[in-house]
């Protein structure tokens, strides 16, 4: 990755996690509003409890895999200009192949989990779009803890432990304490990049 355009994200204690950076304005509001509408544009999957639309491959959630026949075939070219963006400036070696898109309207959350290790590369980056929300992280060995507000626009990168050694979770509520104030949970999408480095 390179060093000049990551910073560790810290949480309001200042505490951080190795290999969790977070990029504020990595795309301004008019790419966020034209982002939204080829968003909202596409075909939902309403398997879950809220709405997502998988690229590149399928990941199948019950089996927790990636499989040659979840092959949906490249990515749409705007999906592949931020793809492109992402290996231009360091955050992924080679391009991601896989985005998924997970829309929460308030009261929807994900529950903590570690992104699956054989399906996926070392890098996962997140970009928010709308409402902001807040991302818990939980040490998969003790109890250590670190809440993160993700602003729209912002990009979220994990790597290294952050990736591998902390479980990340969005409580499944319809408001969040941002600043020290109560503040409503509005819709929120995001798009998730990986690469799939597995495919049995
Ligand atoms: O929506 C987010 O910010 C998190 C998405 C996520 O963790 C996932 O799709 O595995």
């Amino acid at each position: 990755m390179n060093a000049d355009v990551l910073h560790p994200a810290a949480n309001e204690k200042g505490l951080t996690i190795q290999g969790l950076t977070r990029i504020d304005g990595w795309i301004g509001k008019e790419e966020e509003r034209r982002l939204l509408g080829l968003v909202d544009v596409g075909n939902w999957r309403n398997d879950l409890k809220r709405r997502v639309q998988h690229f590149g491959y399928l990941y199948d959630y019950r089996a927790r895999s990636v499989s040659p026949s979840g092959r949906l075939g490249p990515l749409p070219e705007w999906l592949a200009v931020l793809a492109g963006r992402l290996f231009d400036q360091g955050i992924f070696s080679s391009e991601p192949d896989q985005v998924i898109i997970n829309e929460y309207m308030p009261g929807q959350g994900i529950s903590a989990h570690i992104d699956c290790v054989p399906c996926f590369g070392e890098t996962i980056a997140i970009l928010s779009l709308g409402g902001s929300v807040v991302m818990t992280f939980r040490r998969a060995s003790n109890d250590a803890h670190l809440d993160m507000v993700l602003p729209a626009g912002s990009l979220l990168v994990l790597s290294g432990p952050a990736r591998y050694g902390w479980l990340h979770a969005i409580p499944a509520r319809k408001a969040d304490i941002i600043a020290g104030v109560r503040t409503q949970r509005q819709r929120r999408v995001s798009l998730t990049f990986r690469s799939v480095v597995t495919s049995d």
